[in-house]
């Protein structure tokens, strides 16, 4: 992300990342991350962290990997600059904590949550809820978003977590080859409902990889949804990127190399 230093993202007061998918196993990205909250998220008052920032979380007392604390930790320094971080959770690491909330000096908020950034109201969300049409995820979230589920899984030996999460992925991998690309969509309805209960007319969320700024209506209907990009910079065709909003409440979205998007 050499490209960002020459990238100067003017008046941007909050930055919004989803999807980076952090793993051992992808130390470019891994650096990509490390790079862009070195060069960009410490001129910001706001860091939004909307889901899916690791490949997934087994628990806190995941903490004690390496790994994990380093990524931990450098979020908290961003933190400990002066740069308000917020967290929502994705599919993948739910399960993040109290305890990993403290080790990253970050605030967990609900989803969806609504935000007053540069003047502007919006909604943020990870986007998982909003793909209704996937009717087993649907079932499976529910089950797993429950308090007592999640006490009942984390009573178990890191160990055994880390196994079951590994059949997990690989089941659901094995599915998504099956599943149509628009199950694996959010939901029209899903999303004006977003729209309605929050009464807000912009959405930024992430989880389906379709970075995209979509409008519908117009006039006093008008409504715009931003898809924030996945992140992967461990293969040739890189992605990655994310979305700022300035002080004037203006929206920019930016690619993997650091470069606003036209849209
Ligand atoms: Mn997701």
């Amino acid at each position: 992300m050499t490209a960002s230093v020459s990238n100067q993202p003017g008046a941007a007061v909050a930055l919004f990342i989803s999807d980076l998918h952090l793993q051992p196993a992808h130390p470019r990205t891994t650096q990509a991350f490390l790079d862009f909250l070195r060069e960009q998220a410490r001129r910001v008052q706001q860091l939004y962290l909307l889901g899916d920032l690791f490949e997934y979380w087994a628990g806190d007392d995941d903490l004690e990997t390496p790994y994990n604390r380093e990524i931990a930790e450098a979020i908290r320094q961003v933190s400990e600059s002066g740069v308000q971080v917020f967290w929502i959770a994705g599919n993948r690491d739910f399960l993040a904590g109290e305890g990993f909330a403290q080790a990253a000096g970050l605030t967990m908020l609900p989803d969806p949550s609504v935000i007053t950034v540069g003047g502007r109201r919006l909604a943020i969300a990870h986007g998982d809820a909003q793909c209704t049409d996937d009717l087993a995820y649907m079932e499976f979230r529910a089950q797993v978003r429950q308090p007592q589920w999640q006490a009942q899984f984390l009573a178990l030996p890191l160990a055994q977590r880390k196994a079951i999460i590994a059949g997990v992925r690989k089941e659901s991998q094995e599915e998504q080859r099956h599943k149509s690309m628009e199950i694996m969509d959010v939901n029209p309805a899903a999303v004006t409902a977003l729209f309605d209960t929050t009464a807000t007319t912009t959405l930024i969320h992430g989880h389906t990889h379709r970075p995209a700024r979509h409008h519908s209506g117009d006039g006093a209907t008008a409504r715009t949804r931003y898809v924030l990009p996945d992140w992967e910079y461990d293969v040739k065709a890189q992605r990655g990127g994310w979305i700022a909003i300035d002080a004037d409440g203006a929206i920019r979205r930016f690619g993997h190399d650091g470069q606003e998007l036209a849209d």
